[in-house]
């Protein structure tokens, strides 16, 4: 099976083919070849002079929630023309053929969903809806306008993206899902993160307390590759796809 084209080691092989359990994290590295800015690239245009890490915050938001608004109406914006990539597609793959796959994001794209996944785990929130700032509702409408923060049908409070900024609490469904899947899987895949933003950069960490197999699919080495079993650096769309050929011979 380990053709020339099969550079995965034997072992690894084996290891994922027994697994009864595979757990998953992303990051924004998966989305890049989709042509979404990962969090760490410089951004384009007018958001180049902002990080996105001042922009994700509850302060800025309370400074300027128009600012705010509109940098996550421009990235909601941007969905409509960005499509899941091949790392997303043999993501979906993988969860077809395992049905003890855990997907859990840090993205907040959708493009997951998107390409077919189910039950994924949004540690970070969603860009695609809306929650009231006031009293918590989800409209399931709003008037989108780009530099007009939306009023709560409700109780006029001003909406915000249902996403987790910094310095916020995570979703606790989610993280407690995340964390059981870190703790009782056979294998633990990191993909497209740079593994700096916590709580879930540790998840790979708790894999390493036990004895999961921690591999690390990402275009760099990054804090987490030390710890890892394996390390495949390169684009998360090239590796992906051979992998699931690798071990299920999907033809992909
Ligand atoms: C919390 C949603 C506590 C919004 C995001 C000091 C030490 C430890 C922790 C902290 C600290 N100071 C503050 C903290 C806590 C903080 C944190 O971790 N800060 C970091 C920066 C130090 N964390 C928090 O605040 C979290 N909340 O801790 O709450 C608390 C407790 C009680 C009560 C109140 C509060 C909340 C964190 C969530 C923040 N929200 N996103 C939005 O999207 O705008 S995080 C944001 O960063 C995105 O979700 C993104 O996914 C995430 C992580 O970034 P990555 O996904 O890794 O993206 P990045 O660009 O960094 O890396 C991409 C990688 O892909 C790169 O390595 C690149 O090489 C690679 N790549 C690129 N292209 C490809 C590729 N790989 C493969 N193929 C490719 N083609
Ligand atoms: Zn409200």
């Amino acid at each position: 099976m380990n053709g020339p084209d099969h550079p995965f080691p034997a072992p690894l092989l084996e290891r994922l083919r027994a697994a009864q359990k595979i757990a998953v994290l992303t990051g924004a590295g998966v989305s890049q070849e989709s042509g979404l800015r990962t969090f760490r690239d410089p951004q384009e245009g007018f958001w180049a002079q902002y990080s996105p890490e001042d922009l994700a915050t509850p302060e800025a938001f309370e400074r300027d929630p128009r600012l705010v608004w509109e940098w996550y109406a421009h990235r909601r914006s941007q969905l409509a023309s960005v499509h899941p990539n091949p790392a997303h597609r043999a993501l979906t793959e993988l969860g077809n053929r395992l049905p003890g796959l855990t997907l859990i994001t840090q993205n907040v794209d959708g493009l997951h969903q998107r390409a077919g996944s189910r039950d994924v785990i949004e540690l970070h929130g969603t860009l695609t809806e809306v929650r009231c700032s006031a009293c918590g509702q989800r409209p399931k409408e709003w008037n989108d306008h780009p530099r007009v923060v939306p009023a709560c049908p409700d109780c006029g409070g001003l909406l915000r993206p249902d996403v987790v900024w910094f310095g916020e609490i995570l979703p606790q469904g989610a993280l407690a899902a995340a964390m059981e899947a870190a703790r009782t899987c056979d294998a633990f895949f990191s993909i497209g993160t740079s593994g700096l933003v916590e709580p879930a950069a540790s998840l790979g960490r708790t894999v390493r307390q036990r004895n999961g197999v921690l591999i690390e699919i990402n275009r760099e080495p990054t804090p987490l590759t030390p710890l890892c079993d394996y390390a495949f650096h390169g684009k998360a769309g090239d590796w992906l796809p051979r992998l699931v050929d690798a071990v299920f011979g999907s033809g992909l």
